[in-house]
């Protein structure tokens, strides 16, 4: 018989932990409490993240917020210094809890860089962005960059690091929008948004039967511009470097500004910026 089934956790525990909390007891404190009382480690601890987690996320829904969603969460519970990405091991260089960004290392070669650049190149076009009033998509002054879209599994090298996406990030395939490719010259940038669908805005409905909401992006960087084009974050006064095969991952568990997830991609001040994005929904994009 496991512990679990031992020891139960009872709503009456459970109130007993939220009012520990709301008294100003540390962690620390309750679960030495509870083991004083009998409780096996591991299940005081399964309580008490269980039951924290579930009261702030019902202080966040009472108080207006969207209700959290599942999101892509790589492994870094024991801070690996790499991840699997099953034909590559990737880097871990930074991570950060709030907002929830990863900044990986060595993601892509330099090969798979140069191909998706060239194999992109020939279908470049003004970047759009979703027109939130009507669920299509639009011209807009705040994102200058030239882009263009592969299909899921277009091509050899987009399957390749698809699958080593889903591997690296534990997250389907199928629930990626395509790979994206964004090429910047000297004064284009992308000024700071969110990549989720306000659900406040009319068009979001109609953008959200393709696969529900966006939940996490990946920009991954395929060339250096000289000068500028990081990736900021203005909540956290964080900028990222746009290094060649190098990536930053972020999620959003929420549609909403209290997940920090604000993000641009500084104007480029020489030389040229390449990227690939790729942003993951909730469930299957069609
Ligand atoms: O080019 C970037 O660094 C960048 C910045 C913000 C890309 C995106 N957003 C995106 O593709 O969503
Ligand atoms: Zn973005």
């Amino acid at each position: 018989m496991s512990t679990t089934q031992t020891q139960q956790i009872t709503p009456q525990l459970r109130q007993w932990i939220v009012d520990q909390a709301q008294a100003g007891h540390g962690a620390d404190a309750v679960l030495k409490s509870m083991l004083a009382s009998g409780w096996k480690e591991d299940v005081a601890i399964e309580a008490m993240e269980s039951t924290l987690q579930g009261h702030i996320e019902q202080q966040a829904v009472q108080q207006g917020l969207p209700a959290a969603i599942p999101v892509p969460d790589p492994k870094l519970a024991e801070s690996p210094l790499y991840l699997d990405g099953g034909d590559r091991q990737v880097c871990v260089l930074q991570a950060m809890y709030s907002p929830r960004v990863v900044v990986f290392g060595g993601l892509l070669s330099d090969e798979e860089c140069e191909a998706l650049i060239e194999l992109a190149k020939p279908r470049l076009a003004r970047s759009l962005t979703v027109a939130t009033k009507t669920g299509g998509e639009e011209v807009n002054a705040d994102r200058t960059s030239n882009g263009m879209f592969f299909q899921r599994g277009e091509n050899e090298v987009v399957r390749t690091i698809e699958a080593r996406l889903a591997r690296l990030l534990d997250w389907p395939e199928e629930n990626g929008e395509g790979l994206q490719v964004l090429h910047y010259q000297p004064g284009t940038e992308y000024k700071p948004h969110y990549d989720y669908f306000d659900p406040a805005e009319p068009g979001t409905p109609t953008i959200l039967k393709r696969g529900g909401q966006r939940v996490a992006t990946i920009v991954m960087y395929l060339g250096e511009p000289e000068k500028g084009g990081g990736t900021t974050f203005p909540d956290v006064h964080l900028e990222v470097a746009p290094k060649r095969g190098n990536a930053v991952f972020f999620s959003y568990e929420r549609p909403h500004p209290s997940t920090k997830t604000l993000h641009g991609g500084a104007p480029v001040l020489a030389g040229e910026k390449w990227i690939a994005t790729k942003w993951l929904r909730e469930r299957r994009f069609e």
